[in-house]
């Protein structure tokens, strides 16, 4: 008699438990509201995927200006430009620091692999194709370090790609580019 009465229990467990239903329910939730936040951020909001903003060739791209000269410039009061490689496996420049409150446009692209390119405690997060230029803007408005690492995997030396956003005060930012300048005229003058 035992055996009907335990068949009789596991017949009973395979029904759906509410808890395991409220979960499935939860489950399909989500996804509605995944497809939701994509199609009104994509449609509404203007949300793009980093991509082809612009077409370079990956062989030559480095022999001419702006990416033969990676690194930052000012190009209106308190608007940057930056220019980063990322090549395997480093990036270039490995540091851009920049005054608080400045707002950054940084443009990317790589000469050989696949890269990444996430900015810590931002929402600056590109993948770096060979032959593309990725790019996004970001005002840094609290001082600190924020480093930036490749995550994407590119070989053996990708734990080796990272690098940092130097973000300073406006006096101690002046003073940097002053020295900087300072170093460039001497550099010419001698
Ligand atoms: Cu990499």
């Amino acid at each position: 008699m035992e055996l009907p009465e335990k068949a009789a229990t596991e017949k009973k467990t395979m029904g759906i438990d509410p808890y395991e239903r409220n979960w499935m329910r939860l489950s399909i939730l989500l996804l509605v509201v995944f497809a939701a936040t994509i199609t009104i951020g994509g449609l509404a909001m203007g949300f793009e995927v980093p991509g082809a903003e612009q077409e370079v060739d990956p062989r030559t791209v480095l022999d001419s200006p702006p990416w033969s000269e990676p690194g930052v410039r000012e190009v209106a009061p308190g608007v940057f430009e930056a220019y980063v490689v990322a090549q395997a496996w480093a990036f270039v420049p490995r540091e851009i620091t920049l005054p608080v409150g400045a707002e950054v446009t940084i443009n990317l692209t790589s000469p050989d692999l696949q890269h990444g390119f996430r900015v810590d405690e931002t929402n600056l997060n590109m993948m770096v194709i060979p032959g593309q230029v990725s790019t996004l803007s970001y005002t840094f408005d609290e001082l600190g370090e924020f480093p930036y690492i490749c995550h994407e995997y590119c070989g053996r030396g990708h734990e080796a790609m990272f690098g940092v956003v130097n973000v300073v005060s406006a006096q101690e930012y002046e003073a940097l580019t002053a020295t900087d300048d300072a170093a460039t005229s001497e550099e010419a003058a001698g």
